[in-house]
C-alpha cells in the first residue's frame, strides 16, 4: 500500500512541475519530482567539502554560486543561503543518509529541497556523478524538489578510440573526457590504430613531447573520473621469446610512469605467428605476473584476440585463451562480426568460449571503413539484457570526434541505464544537447547522413532521409524536401560561431549537402521546364545542375598535408543520392528523345546499349563456367566461337543511369562482372551495385580500353594469361563487336 501511494505521489509531482523539471541524462535509474525549490540563482554553501572527491567540490563551485563552506549546517553564519552537503557514504556529513545510497560502485544518492541539497556518492565516483546530475537539474531558472537514487548497469563504460585513420588530436581528446565525466561514462581506451608507438613502432618510447601531451591527458581523463586505458598492438611483429616480453612491459612502465594505471594489449587484425592463442595467452600472463602484479594499482589486462568476432574463429584459439590465460584477463569482442550490434545470445556463446565475461568492442559509430558516410543516426539493435553479461562495453568512434558524440550520448545512455535505454528518445536527447542553438537544422543534417551503404561488414542502418521518402515523389513534396536540405546547410554554417569544433568536422557534409539540395532544386525545375515545354531554360537548369554537381565533388574532407586518411563526402548515400542521379539521367534521356535544342551539352554516349562480342587479338571474353555460384570464377579467352553456347560469348553493354558509366553482364546467365574482373557468386548472392560495378569504356584507333570506374579503385580490364584481369595500364586491346 505504501507503495501504490508514494508512486502515486510521485506521478502527480511528475504532473505538477512537468513545466520545469529536466531530462537527466543518463536516465538515472530512480527518480521522483517534487515542486520548485528555489531559483538557480541561489546562494549556496558547502556541508563536508573538505573530505568530500575534490573533483566533484571543484565541479560544483564552478557551475554554482557558493559562498562558502562549513562543517555542518549552520544558518545563522550564512544568512539566506542553502546548504548543499555533499561527500562520500562514510564521510561525516552525510553520515546520516549513507543508508540511502545505492551499494553499487559509482552509485549515488541525491536529494534536492527547499531547505537543502543532499550529495551522497557511494565512492568518489559516485560523488562526482551527483554532482553531474545536480547540474543538469540546476540548468533551469526554478530548480525543482527531487530525490534520486543512481548507479550504472554497466562496471565499464565509454569509448575506444580503435579506429584506423587520422587519430584524435590532443583538443578533441580533452573535450571527450569532460563529455564523458558530463555523461557518466567512466572508461577511455587509447588505441587508435595509427599512432606510431600504439602499434607500428611499439618498442620506442613516445618522445618527451608526445609523453607531457599524454600525461596532460591521462591528468584531465582522471579528473573526470574516466580510466585512462593505454593500449599497446605489438602483434604485427612481435618475436615470441623473452626479449620481446620485456619490451612490451618496459613500454608498460614508461607508460606507468605517465600516471597510467590500466593496460591492453591488441592482437587484432592480424595473421599468421601475431595471431597464435597460446602464444598470446603466454605473453598476457607473464604482463600479469611481471608488470601488473609488481604494482599495487594497476588493473587486471584487458586484451583484444585476434579472432575477435564469431566470423572470424576457427580451430582451438578461443579456447585456448579460455583455458590458458589468467581469469582476470578481459577478453574484447566485437560480436557476430567485425560489426555488429550485440545481443543477449551472442553474449551466453562467448562467454562460453572465454570463460568470462567478454568486454564488448563496438564497432559503431567507426566509419573508417565507409569513410564517404558520416554515421550520424541512432544507435539501436544492441539487447538491453546484457548488462551482467559484459565486462565493458566500449564504442570504437569515427575520427570525426565531436560529430561521433551523437552516438557516444547513447552509448553513454544505454550503458548507464541499459533497460531504460530508448534509441529514439536518446538521440533526439544529444541533438539537443550537442547543439542547442540550431538543434532543428542539426537533426535534418543527422536524418541525411544515416546509412553506410553496402560494405564488407554488412551493417546498415534504417531511417535515412525521412523527409523524402515521405514526399512521395510530387513535384511539390520533392521541392519542399530538397529545400529543406538547403536551409539545414544554411542555418548551420551560419551558426559556425557558436559551434565551432562540431562545424569543423560536419562542414563538408554540410556544404555537400547544400549542394545536394540545391541540385535536386535544379532537378525540380528541369522537370516543370519540360512540362512547359522549355527547352531553354532546360539546359539552362541543367548546365546549372552540373556545376553544383562539380562543386560537390571537389569537397574533400580532411584535406591537409600528412592527413591519413581523406573522404569524398557523400550525403544520404542509399536514399537521395542515388534517387537524384537516376532521375537527372532519365530526363535528360526523355529531353533527347523531344527535343534538338542544346543537344552539344549533354556528355556523348561512348557506346550504344546492346549485345557485344568482346576481344584481344580476335580471341573471345567467353563465361565457360556459366551458372556457377563462387568467388573468383574469371570470364577467359578463347579463340574458337562457341558454337553449343554462343551466349557466353555475348556480353550486354548498358550504360547505367545512375554513374554514367558501363554495367557489363553475360547474356548466358546474367551474371556481371565486378571490380575485380570475376564474376562473384550470383545476383542474389552479391547483387549488383552501380557504385563498385559499372566501366568506363574509352575508344582509340578503333579498340577500347576498359577502366573500373567505381568504388573498387580505377585499375584498367586486362588479359592476364588466359583469363581477364584489373590491374592493365590503360592500353587499348579490346575488340567490341556488336553481335548482329
Ligand atoms: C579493427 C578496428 C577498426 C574496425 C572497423 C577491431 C577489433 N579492429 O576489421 O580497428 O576500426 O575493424 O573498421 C577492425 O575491430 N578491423
Amino acid at each position: 500500500m505504501k507503495k501504490l501511494f508514494t508512486t502515486l505521489l510521485s506521478c502527480l509531482a511528475v504532473l505538477g512541475a512537468s513545466a520545469q523539471t529536466v531530462t537527466i541524462s543518463p536516465l538515472p535509474q530512480q527518480v521522483s519530482w517534487g515542486d520548485r525549490a528555489f531559483a538557480n540563482s541561489e546562494k549556496f554553501y558547502l556541508v563536508g567539502a573538505s573530505m568530500a572527491d575534490t573533483d566533484a567540490v571543484e565541479l560544483l563551485s564552478s557551475k554554482v554560486n557558493v559562498i562558502g563552506t562549513s562543517e555542518k549546517v549552520d544558518a545563522k553564519k550564512f544568512p539566506g543561503a542553502t546548504p548543499i552537503i555533499i561527500g562520500e557514504a562514510n564521510d561525516k556529513a552525510v553520515k546520516k543518509f549513507k543508508k540511502l545510497v545505492p551499494s553499487q560502485a559509482e552509485g549515488y544518492y541525491l536529494k534536492v529541497g527547499a531547505d537543502q541539497v543532499v550529495v551522497a556518492g557511494r565512492d568518489n565516483s559516485g560523488t562526482f556523478y551527483a554532482v553531474q546530475t545536480l547540474v543538469q537539474i540546476m540548468s533551469q531558472p526554478d530548480v525543482m524538489a527531487c530525490e534520486i537514487s543512481d548507479f550504472p548497469s554497466v562496471t565499464d563504460r565509454g569509448v575506444i578510440e580503435g579506429f584506423y585513420g587520422n587519430p584524435w588530436s590532443h583538443k578533441d581528446r580533452l573535450r571527450q573526457f569532460d563529455f564523458y565525466g558530463q555523461y557518466k561514462m567512466n572508461t577511455y581506451v587509447f588505441g587508435p590504430k595509427d599512432d606510431p608507438y600504439h602499434r607500428a613502432r611499439w618498442r620506442e618510447p613516445y618522445p618527451a613531447d608526445e609523453a607531457a601531451k599524454l600525461k596532460e591527458l591521462v591528468d584531465a581523463a582522471h579528473k573526470n573520473k574516466v580510466k585512462f586505458v593505454w593500449a599497446i598492438h605489438p602483434a604485427g611483429d612481435i618475436k615470441w621469446c623473452l626479449e620481446d616480453s620485456i619490451n612490451v612491459a618496459k613500454k608498460l612502465d614508461l607508460m606507468y610512469d605517465l600516471g597510467i594505471r590500466s593496460f591492453a594489449v591488441f592482437f587484432d587484425d592480424v595473421w599468421g605467428e601475431g595471431a597464435r592463442g597460446d602464444k598470446q595467452a603466454g605473453l598476457l600472463n607473464y604482463l600479469t605476473d611481471n608488470f601488473v602484479r609488481k604494482h599495487k594499482d594497476v588493473e587486471p589486462l584487458i586484451m583484444c584476440p585476434s579472432q575477435y568476432n564469431k566470423g572470424w574463429t576457427s580451430g582451438d584459439y578461443l579456447n585456448t585463451l579460455g583455458t590458458k590465460m589468467y581469469p582476470e584477463v578481459r577478453i574484447m569482442w566485437t560480436g557476430n562480426s567485425v560489426v555488429d550490434m550485440i545481443e543477449e545470445n551472442d553474449m551466453q556463446w562467448i562467454n562460453d568460449q572465454i570463460k568470462r565475461k567478454a568486454y564488448i568492442w563496438l564497432n559503431y559509430p567507426v566509419n573508417d571503413y565507409c569513410q564517404s558516410r558520416i554515421l550520424m543516426g541512432k544507435t539501436y539493435g544492441n539487447g538491453l539484457n546484457i548488462n551482467d553479461m559484459v565486462s565493458g562495453f566500449c564504442s570504437n568512434p569515427m575520427e570525426y570526434a565531436e560529430a561521433s558524440k551523437v552516438s557516444l550520448y547513447s552509448i553513454a545512455d544505454y550503458t548507464w541505464n541499459m533497460p531504460a535505454y530508448d534509441a529514439v528518445r536518446s538521440w533526439e536527447r544529444a541533438l539537443a544537447a550537442l547543439m542547442p542553438t540550431s538543434a532543428d537544422a542539426f537533426r535534418v543534417f543527422c536524418e541525411n547522413n544515416v546509412d553506410l551503404g553496402r560494405t564488407g561488414h554488412g551493417l546498415r542502418r534504417e531511417g535515412e532521409s525521412p523527409a523524402f521518402m515521405a514526399s512521395a515523389e510530387t513535384i511539390a513534396g520533392l521541392a519542399e524536401s530538397f529545400q529543406q536540405l538547403v536551409w539545414a546547410a544554411d542555418n548551420l554554417l551560419a551558426d559556425e560561431v557558436n559551434n565551432p569544433e562540431m562545424l569543423a568536422e560536419i562542414k563538408p557534409w554540410v556544404e555537400s549537402m547544400r549542394l545536394l539540395g540545391q541540385r535536386g532544386q535544379m532537378f525540380v525545375s528541369m522537370a516543370c521546364d519540360m512540362m512547359n515545354m522549355d527547352s531553354v531554360a532546360f539546359i539552362g537548369h541543367y548546365r546549372a545542375q552540373l556545376q553544383l554537381e562539380q562543386k560537390q565533388k571537389a569537397i574533400i574532407s580532411r584535406d591537409y598535408e600528412g592527413s591519413i586518411v581523406k573522404a569524398k563526402p557523400v550525403v544520404s548515400g542509399d536514399v537521395i543520392t542515388p534517387w537524384l542521379n537516376e532521375n537527372l539521367a532519365e530526363l535528360v534521356k526523355v529531353y533527347k528523345k523531344q527535343h534538338t535544342y542544346g543537344l552539344e551539352y549533354f556528355p556523348v554516349q561512348a557506346i550504344e546499349d546492346g549485345e557485344y562480342f568482346i576481344k584481344v587479338n580476335g580471341e573471345y571474353l567467353t563465361n565457360a563456367q556459366a551458372g556457377a555460384d563462387r568467388v573468383g570464377d574469371f570470364p577467359v579467352f578463347q579463340a574458337e566461337r562457341d558454337v553449343i553456347n554462343p551466349q557466353r560469348q555475348q556480353w550486354i553493354i548498358e550504360q547505367n543511369s545512375k554513374t554514367g558509366r558501363y554495367k557489363i553482364y553475360n547474356k548466358q546467365d546474367g551474371r556481371y562482372i565486378n571490380e575485380t574482373g570475376a564474376f562473384w557468386f550470383n545476383k542474389e548472392r552479391n547483387p549488383f551495385d552501380a557504385q563498385w560495378h559499372t566501366y568506363l569504356l574509352v575508344k582509340q584507333e578503333g579498340k577500347w580500353s576498359i577502366q573500373n570506374g567505381g568504388a573498387g579503385g580505377n585499375g584498367y580490364w586486362q588479359r592476364e594469361g588466359n583469363r581477364l584481369g584489373n590491374k592493365g595500364a590503360g592500353e587499348f586491346i579490346f575488340e567490341i563487336e556488336k553481335v548482329n
